[in-house]
């Protein structure tokens, strides 16, 4: 397995702080990764995704093998240089969205046959296909390809598919190989059942990866089930590799995921919140379509560092917001993704001071508290 540097710089509890290391750039820890599903984080540019302060973005092999192709990416030079990002760039391998978005799919224990959303066409997803996909697109980390059950789900479904994920996690192992300056992450599954995330968690240790991503989380459970399940998970994972819990979540998700132990998160939540006309932001979220902001001169946050937060009044992109411009969606999509950076920079910063608890419980009560 090729080493991807993963060095923990200080800790305050089970949160930590640090860095994965690729030749392509540094992750720094806590990080939160905007989604690039379709080679493009929706409604910003790579340079502006760059300065928010973002190390890594997201793409997912289930868009990418349908438009434009994967074979298609590779012969235009990779998946960076198509979409002008030169940080690195995190897949997702296929399986979870083939369950959620594809119109037809049937489950094998080999793998998965699906009709794309798109057009119906017919398509099929393994372990060693998802693995050439990732390969292709030049991702540098790679994630086994895993099957994730909604919740509420029986324990016997629920084991059925960790106990698949297992299998499918040795074949995506088997397929990566060790390329130099790669890394490919294991994902644990087992619900809502804190005995199958054990077994599912030990289980891909013995295998081996160079990070392990918790999915089968926020994906229908109330809070206190995630995080039960989180402290049911963390502990059995090595400390020396990268924890990545998949598809989570609100900034009160994020640090309570943080406090036991989670170095990596993506959601759609800030990018698809900004087209829809809402904010995150350091007091909250606020909804620009509501007329109350109508005549409010005030930015979202005049101390933000972000343009889009400071530079524009309240009354300008909720007229933005009301009346369907281009630009309403590209500015908020630019302060959420700012504000998600600049949270987990917030992250990394108490950690290393050893004031986390403070911080998360500060920022957990603005967002206790509803809409500004
Ligand atoms: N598996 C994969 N991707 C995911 C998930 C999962 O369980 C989730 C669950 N929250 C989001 N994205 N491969």
């Amino acid at each position: 397995m090729s080493a991807i540097p993963f060095t923990v710089s200080a800790t305050d509890g089970a949160a930590r702080t640090g860095a994965l290391v690729f030749p392509r750039g540094a992750i720094r820890t806590p990080a939160f990764m905007p989604v690039g599903t379709a080679a493009t984080v929706k409604a910003m540019y790579a340079d502006q995704v760059r300065d928010t302060g973002a190390d890594v973005v997201l793409g997912n092999v289930y868009h990418l093998m349908l438009r434009p192709g994967a074979e298609r990416v590779a012969a235009l030079g990779g998946l960076h240089k198509f979409m002008g990002w030169q940080g690195p760039i995190l897949t997702d391998s296929g399986g979870f969205q083939v369950m959620s978005l594809s119109a037809l799919r049937k489950l094998d224990p080999d793998g998965v046959t699906f009709r794309s959303h798109i057009d119906g066409s017919q398509h099929r997803l393994t372990p060693e296909r998802s693995i050439e996909i990732q390969r292709l697109l030049g991702a540098d980390v790679s994630m086994q390809f895993d099957e994730c059950v909604r919740l509420p789900a029986t324990p016997e479904e629920v084991e059925r598919a960790m106990r698949l994920s297992i299998a499918w996690g040795e074949r995506s192992k088997a397929a990566f190989g060790a390329p130099e300056g790669r890394a490919l992450f294991g994902i644990v599954q087992g619900g809502d059942v804190a005995e199958l995330r054990k077994q599912s968690a030990r289980a891909l240790v013995d295998i081996g990866f160079d990070g392990y991503a918790i999915g089968g989380l926020a994906v229908g459970e109330p809070q206190a089930t995630m995080l039960a399940m989180l402290e049911e998970t963390t502990p059995e994972l090595p400390a020396d590799r990268p924890r990545y819990l998949m598809g989570v979540g609100s900034p009160d998700d994020l640090l309570k995921s943080v406090a036991r132990g989670v170095d990596m998160f993506d959601c759609v939540m800030p990018t698809r919140a900004g087209r829809h006309g809402l904010a995150y932001t350091r007091f909250g979220r606020i909804n620009l379509k509501n007329a109350r902001h109508a005549d409010d001169p005030r930015p979202l946050d005049p101390e933000s560092d972000c343009p889009a937060a400071r530079d524009y009044s309240r009354a300008y992109l909720h007229h933005l917001v009301k009346t369907g411009e281009i630009l309403g969606m590209m500015l908020l999509t630019w302060a959420n993704v700012a504000y998600y950076q600049s949270l987990m920079a917030g992250a990394r910063a108490a950690i290393a001071d050893g004031r986390f608890a403070d911080y998360a419980a500060e920022t957990s009560k603005v967002w206790a508290d509803g809409d500004p």
